[in-house]
């Protein structure tokens, strides 16, 4: 069994509604049991601007499915509820967005599939969420879940424009207090 973790998002629709189904759909799913699931939270855009204003938190899974079926579940469920995927642009509005934020300590790297979530580390709305259902989890690699690591980064202006996990931020997150350390910051 590995415990995963699932941001959830939408911004279309009946939000809370969608959202609130998705994680029933999730739970009904052979394999995949819900263990917790986060408040949910207003988040502005980050990415695409120009869209309406996201309702956002997590859910913690016990999965005995490898990462890539627990995925292939994520985009059934988001399939369910409407999402088509292909129209409209990258990052852009959606009825429900199920993403594999994390799958146990496992690093994975397969085509479709990167875990942790290549850009969770610069995503405050979906670190607060996590941070809230466990103040103590780790990445991988170590390096706590803290979602202020974010604040600092937009503050050095490596935010919402270049800092949105493309090129080269995809792998460097500015989680923690090593990156906070580094840019002279205190946590607290
Ligand atoms: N998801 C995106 C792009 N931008 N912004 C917020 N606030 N919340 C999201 O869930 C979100 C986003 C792509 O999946
Ligand atoms: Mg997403
Ligand atoms: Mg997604």
């Amino acid at each position: 069994m590995t415990l995963a973790y699932v941001g959830l998002g939408a911004n279309l629709g009946d939000r809370e509604g969608t959202i609130r189904r998705a994680v029933e759909l999730l739970g009904a799913e052979p394999g995949i049991e819900i263990v917790a699931v986060s408040a949910l939270r207003e988040t502005d855009p980050v990415g695409y601007a120009d869209q309406p204003r996201f309702l956002n938190g997590a859910t913690a899974v016990e999965t005995e499915l490898p990462p890539r079926e627990l995925l292939d579940r994520l985009l059934a469920v988001e399939r369910e509820l409407g999402r088509v995927r292909g129209d409209g642009p990258r990052d852009g509005p959606r009825a429900i967005d199920l993403d594999l934020l994390l799958f146990g300590d496992e690093v994975v790297d397969l085509p479709g599939l990167t875990v942790p979530h290549p850009r969770l580390a610069w995503r405050r709305f979906a670190l607060e969420p996590l941070y809230e259902l466990d103040p103590g989890l780790r990445l991988p690699d170590g390096r706590a879940v803290e979602p202020w690591g974010v604040l600092a980064a937009q503050a050095q202006g490596e935010g919402r424009m270049t800092g949105e996990g493309r090129g080269q931020n995809d792998k460097l997150g500015p989680l923690g207090e090593g990156f906070m350390a580094g840019h002279g910051l205190q946590c607290g």
